[in-house]
């Protein structure tokens, strides 16, 4: 099938499209990505690749629960094999390393590692142990997120995040894991897009565990942001050497008019998908005028929460894809306008690199004691086909470049960004999309679990070769 937005992109690069440059993908002798020092790596998650969901005493998670519902994930679609990374963990390790990558960003599964009682399963985290070492011994940077969205079902029993205790929780589940992975972890996040997991789990129910309530949403996420601040001191007890962090994914709004109220519309459709979450972490508050946006959903917050949230972080980790045209709706929000003949990617989403130079930069002025940035996700979903044993994604090698070009001129603006993390190292489990939508630069035949490096794989291994060459 045919990406829709094919015809503007050969408009937009076409030597690139047509395969007439030898390496559409190297930068430009000047770019910052030269640098020794900034890790260039590859990111999945937990329930994403591993599958195996009813083995070695792993528990049920929402993922599991609302996949299994019909209608909720596009062909009925699940994790329960995914990658089947579980098992071929080993050969997906080697293969990162025989790219080249200079980082992995993986996920644990708390329902594989914690029983219901929170007494650990030892099988589970020997399978974290056994995948962390052997990356350490290929001489690979380690981030670990400790929560990509896959909760425990028994905690979503009794109320999942909009429970106080599951923060509590979570707390405990990262004692644990820094207790037993302590030495093995360059970089702990405590949560992968909060955003996601309030929004669209209890704002809109687009994700598990399903429900749809602005009031819910806002006190999920108030729950989201204190398990973190709990987390990160247990982190720093348990595990000094290794950095502490969070995962963020960032908006970028424009106005569909210069009225004022569509430069309202934009500047509230950023605060409800960046300040939301930024505000609380940077400046121990939130924006008032998400309030404005979602009336009487003021989240409940206790004495010393708010300082508990914001403690200082080592780094933090943004993830960034698209931006969202918008206007006034004519009350107090925003409506989506979206723009037509612009390039866009199997999701739809608008390519627009400059978005997240400008959100980058713009953070930098809002947020004076703004952490080092890693960006912990980047990359598009393409309809990838092996022909002849070989994935030309043409489009995505022009993405992967035109926003690794953004992220070097937000740094010469002055943004200290350390690294980037390519979504994905391989094809997986796309939530409610499920694997219809191919975002790895490794593509999975699912039939046959072959993998098959993609032209843009080969690329960036390619310059990575170079830059290690040049030191
Ligand atoms: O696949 C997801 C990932 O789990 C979180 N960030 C966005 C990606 C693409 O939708």
């Amino acid at each position: 099938m045919a990406n829709d937005a094919s015809a503007v992109f050969d408009t937009l690069s076409p030597a690139v499209s047509k395969g007439s440059l030898a390496d559409p993908f190297t930068p430009p002798a000047d770019s910052s990505l030269w640098r020794k020092n900034f890790l260039l790596g590859a990111a999945t998650a937990s329930y994403q690749i591993e599958g195996a969901v009813n083995e070695d005493g792993r528990l049920p998670s929402i993922w599991d629960t609302f996949s299994a519902i019909p209608g909720k994930v596009l062909a009925g679609d699940t994790g329960a094999v995914a990658c089947d990374h579980y098992h071929r963990w080993e050969a997906d390790v080697e293969m990162l390393a025989s790219l080249g990558l200079e980082g992995y960003r993986l996920s644990i599964a708390w329902p594989r590692v914690m029983d219901a009682a929170g007494a650990p399963n030892r099988k589970g985290i020997d399978f974290y142990k056994r995948l962390l070492n052997r990356l350490k011994e290929k001489g690979i940077t380690t981030f670990v997120t400790l929560y990509h969205w896959d909760l425990p079902q028994h905690l979503e029993d009794r109320g999942g995040w909009l429970n106080r205790d599951t923060a509590y929780r979570f707390a405990d589940y990262a004692d644990l894991m820094s207790c037993e992975l302590a030495g093995t972890v360059d970089a702990w996040a405590t949560l992968n897009e909060p955003w996601c997991s309030a929004y669209l789990g209890y704002g809109n129910g687009h994700h598990a565990p399903g429900l749809a309530n602005d009031r819910f949403a806002t006190q999920a996420m108030h729950h989201l942001l204190l398990a973190h601040g709990l987390a990160v001191p247990v982190l720093r007890a348990n595990d000094p050497a290794s950095q502490k962090g969070i995962v963020a994914n960032i908006g970028r709004g424009t106005a569909n008019s210069d009225s004022a109220a569509d430069q309202r519309a934009a500047h509230l459709f950023e605060v409800q998908h960046n300040a939301w979450i930024l505000d609380p972490l940077l400046k121990g508050s939130y924006p008032q005028d998400l309030f404005e946006l979602w009336p009487g959903t003021e989240p409940l917050v206790l004495d010393g929460d708010m300082e508990t949230i914001s403690a200082p972080l080592d780094f933090l980790g943004i993830n960034y894809y698209f931006r969202t045209n918008v206007a006034s709706d004519g009350a107090h929000g925003f409506r989506d306008v979206p723009l037509e003949g612009v390039e866009r990617t199997q999701m739809g989403w608008e390519v627009y690199p400059d978005g997240l130079r400008d959100l980058l930069t713009g953070f930098k002025k809002t947020y004076h004691n703004l952490p080092p940035i890693y960006i912990t996700e980047n990359g598009m979903a393409s309809d990838d086909e092996v022909t002849d044993g070989r994935v030309d994604d043409t489009q995505r090698i022009s993405f992967l470049k035109r926003h690794l070009a953004a992220v070097d001129q937000a740094i010469k603006a002055g943004v200290d960004i350390r690294g980037y993390f390519l979504w994905s190292l391989m094809d997986n489990f796309e939530w409610a999309f499920g694997y219809e939508r191919r975002f790895g630069v490794v593509h999975v035949d699912y039939s046959t679990q072959k993998r098959t490096i993609k032209r843009s794989a080969e690329l960036v291994e390619k310059f990575l070769q170079e830059r290690k060459a040049k030191a």
